[in-house]
């Protein structure tokens, strides 16, 4: 007996941001798909990760009829801080950028939205699925074999086209052959120690904080909780940072001299994150395309992440409308060319706004003053001001 066969337009691996705003997109496009996704929808929605929405993003939420949520329970920024020496130096992007802001609305509450829309509209999402594995990529009639659960009989996803959104890990980038991909890396020798705390927020917008001691960076999530990070030692143990140490930092490296007290609270998660630059430079093979983080990874400090996931996947969903509608590939000819241009200004806005704002003890003193240069001049210019404004609310797509 043969695999069980299923057919659909588009095979889409990966329930994160860039496969649910890709199968929501092509719904609204009339095109069908199937999403994929290995971990289970309780885990999905329970990973806590990003936070920051550039202004398109939640235009493209509020304009697909999905941004209810988001618009009730949503922070809206108009600037944020950069705390340089103890002092603090408002970013006021709203007035740089001509109204833009930026949206604290966690990553996990906005996926719970994307899915639960998706599936009350009757699409198709197939949660804890294992052993995928994709086939047939350079001809016309792409399959991705699976299993529904662990034990599963093998299936056959048939489509016209694959989108690997499957992130960093996933098996999708692999499935290009290494001799044809280019990749670009840079592996930076500090991470970040992120901590969920039950506490009224300190302030009434993020702190992006340069210290001798190391970065540190105020967030938040709600009007009880509040997120916060401290540069570390990558390969530290999590058990080495007490409650008390992590306090101790974050007091350290976001004081003021105007007497400002950050707020306590009692610490129920804490994680230790690794940080890389990755640009993966192919970002198709014949019917397989790449988006999201299994194309490219920037490190979180310019809130770009998820951002930079919806935009390839905005591209993608233009590209595939223009196949099926008019026949023309010119667009899906050009994903790659399209996307880098985007990426690669992403990847310099975030690995500026990290060497700036992190102590990298491999640096010489040299470029450890330039660095310093660097943010004081950006705090003392409006141009400088303007040109990170720009960036952090997100560039036109
Ligand atoms: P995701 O979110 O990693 O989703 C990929 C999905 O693919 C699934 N998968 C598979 N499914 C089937 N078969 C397989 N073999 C599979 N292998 C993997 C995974 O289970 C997963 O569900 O990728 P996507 O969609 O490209 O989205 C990228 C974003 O999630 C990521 O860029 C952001 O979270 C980065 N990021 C931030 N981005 C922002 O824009 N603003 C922020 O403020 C921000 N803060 C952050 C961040 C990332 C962080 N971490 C933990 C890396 C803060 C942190 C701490
Ligand atoms: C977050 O709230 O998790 C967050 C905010 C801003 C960043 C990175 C992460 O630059």
């Amino acid at each position: 007996m043969g695999a069980h066969v299923t057919r659909t337009q588009v095979g889409i691996i990966g329930a994160g941001p860039a496969g649910l705003f890709l199968s929501h997109m092509l719904h609204r496009m009339g095109i069908e798909s199937v999403i994929l996704e290995s971990r289970s929808r309780e885990e999905i929605e329970a990973t806590i990760r990003a936070g920051v929405l550039e202004q398109w993003t939640v235009d493209l939420m509020n304009g697909m009829g999905l941004g209810e949520r988001m618009m009730r329970e949503g922070h809206f920024h108009t600037g944020f801080t950069l705390r340089v020496n103890g002092e603090s130096h408002h970013v006021d992007t709203a007035e740089l950028t001509g109204g833009k802001m930026v949206t604290v609305y966690p990553q996990h509450e906005l996926l719970k939205d994307l899915a639960a829309a998706r599936l009350a509209e009757g699409g198709q999402i197939l949660f804890g699925v294992t052993g995928v594995g994709l086939e047939g990529v350079e001809c016309d009639r792409p399959v991705i074999r699976f299993r529904r659960g662990t034990d599963g009989p093998e299936e056959e996803l048939r489509c016209d086209f694959v989108a690997g959104c499957d992130g960093f890990h996933g098996p999708s980038r692999q499935a290009i052959p290494a001799a044809l991909r280019t990749e670009y890396q840079k592996v930076y020798p500090f991470g970040w120690l992120g901590i969920l705390t039950e506490a009224p927020p300190s302030y009434h917008e993020l702190v992006y904080a340069n210290h001798p001691r190391g970065f540190a960076l105020l967030s938040t999530r709600s009007p009880e909780v509040q997120r916060l990070y401290v540069q570390c030692d990558p390969k530290d143990d999590i058990a080495n940072w007490s409650d008390d140490r992590i306090w101790s930092e974050l007091h350290q490296r976001l004081e003021t001299r105007d007497g400002w007290r950050l707020t306590e609270g009692p610490i129920f998660q804490k994680g230790i994150i690794a940080m890389r630059s990755f640009v993966c430079g192919t970002m198709r093979h014949g019917r397989l395309f790449l988006a999201g983080d299994a194309a490219h990874i920037v490190p979180p400090t310019g809130a770009k992440g998820l951002n930079l996931a919806v935009a390839d996947v905005v591209y993608l969903s233009r590209g595939l409308e223009a196949f099926y509608k008019e026949g023309r590939t010119d667009l899906l000819d050009g994903y790659t060319e399209t996307c880098l241009r985007r990426i690669w200004k992403a990847e310099r806005f975030s690995w500026y706004m990290t060497t700036m704002l992190h102590r990298n003890e491999e640096d010489s003193p040299f470029e450890q003053r330039i660095h310093l240069a660097d943010l004081e001049y950006a705090v003392s210019s409006r141009a400088a001001m303007t040109a990170i404004a720009e960036n952090y609310v997100g560039l036109p797509l």
